[in-house]
C-alpha cells in the first residue's frame, strides 16, 4: 500500500513538473529578450512575427532604463523602469519600428515586425 501510495505521487508530482516545464519551454520559445546592460539595447535589432511580445529586462546595475516609442503607426511608453525589472510589450502592427531609451538617449533598438 506504501509503495502504491508513492507511485501515485511520483507519477502526479511528474505530470505537474512536466506542466511545468511545457509552460516555462513556451514561455522561453515565444519571448524574445532584450537587455539593456551598458546602456544597450541587446540585440540592438530584432525580428519578430507580428503579435509577437518582447520581454525588455533592465539588467544595467543600478541604472532606471525606459523603452518608448514614439511611431505614428505603433507607440508605446513603458515609463521609468527601476533596477532589474522588466517590462513586456506585444508588437501588433507589421512594420519597422525605432526603440528608444528616455534616459539614455543613445540607447537604440529596431525592431521589425512580420
Ligand atoms: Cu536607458
Amino acid at each position: 500500500m506504501t509503495i502504491r501510495r508513492s507511485q501515485l505521487c511520483l507519477a502526479a508530482c511528474g505530470a505537474a513538473l512536466a506542466s511545468v516545464l511545457g509552460a516555462w519551454a513556451a514561455w522561453a520559445v515565444n519571448v524574445p529578450v532584450i537587455t539593456q546592460q551598458n546602456r544597450k539595447f541587446q540585440p540592438p535589432q530584432i525580428e519578430v512575427a507580428k503579435g509577437s511580445t518582447i520581454r525588455f529586462v533592465n539588467d544595467d546595475g543600478q541604472l532606471l532604463h525606459h523603452v518608448y516609442s514614439t511611431s505614428p503607426d505603433f507607440g508605446f511608453d513603458s515609463g521609468e523602469q527601476e533596477p532589474g525589472k522588466a517590462v513586456e510589450e506585444r508588437f501588433n502592427v507589421p512594420g519597422t519600428f525605432t526603440v528608444l531609451c528616455g534616459i539614455h538617449p543613445k540607447m537604440r533598438l529596431v525592431v521589425t515586425v512580420h
